[in-house]
């Protein structure tokens, strides 16, 4: 990631970065997964890949996640020791518990990283791509919901928000430098 450009905030343990997930060596590395937790397409897909086929065999025992809870496995080839598989809402207007949904999605695997002694978790932008939820509205529920859950986790150190363009990262920026 040397390309990567980090926005740290002083006294924060959130920080924002441009760059692929799957490259980045954190205790845990969070999945935007589907109910079914046996892989798909975008962020999901490349997990799976750097990943290797024992992550799907471990996967399938854990008989799928329901939205907005979260569930852990090891990262097998990935430099991250686990993998916490999340299931974001599909954006449906907004008024269906979108952001409810989305803010548990960050608190489930921020608390579940911290069960397992994790110190430093990455994120990425969960639902924002195949499932539709606007990136600006995502980048800002997310923030809240990890500002709030790090309060009762003094164990997380860094939960690093990993965006995978510039226009993501930008959200993301905006929504750190918003005071609450
Ligand atoms: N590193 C970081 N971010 C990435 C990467 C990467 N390697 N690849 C994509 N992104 P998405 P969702 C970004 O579609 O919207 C799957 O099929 C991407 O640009 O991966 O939660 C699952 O199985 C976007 O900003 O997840 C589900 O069926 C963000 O990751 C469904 O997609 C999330 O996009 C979940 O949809």
């Amino acid at each position: 990631l040397q390309d990567a450009q980090c926005e740290r905030q002083a006294m924060s343990r959130i920080t924002s970065l441009v760059g692929d997930i799957t490259k980045i060596e954190a205790d845990a590395i969070v999945n935007a997964a589907n109910s079914s937790l046996l892989g798909g397409g975008g962020v999901d897909g490349a997990i799976h890949r750097a990943a290797g086929q024992e992550l799907v065999q471990e996967c399938r025992l854990l008989h799928g996640c329901k939205t907005g809870q979260a569930k852990i496995t090891s990262g097998y080839r990935l430099p991250a020791r686990h993998v916490i598989h999340t299931v974001g809402p599909v954006w449906r207007g907004g008024e269906e518990g979108e952001p409810d949904l989305l803010a548990s999605c960050y608190e489930t695997s921020l608390r579940l990283a911290a069960e397992y002694s994790c110190k430093t978790v990455a994120f990425p932008a969960i639902s924002t791509g195949i499932y539709g939820y606007p990136a600006d509205l995502a980048a800002g529920t997310a923030i809240k919901a990890i500002r709030s859950a790090l309060g009762d986790l003094p164990g997380i150190e860094s939960v690093m928000l990993v965006a995978f363009d510039e226009q993501a990262h930008a959200h993301l920026v905006k929504a750190l430098k918003r005071k609450e």
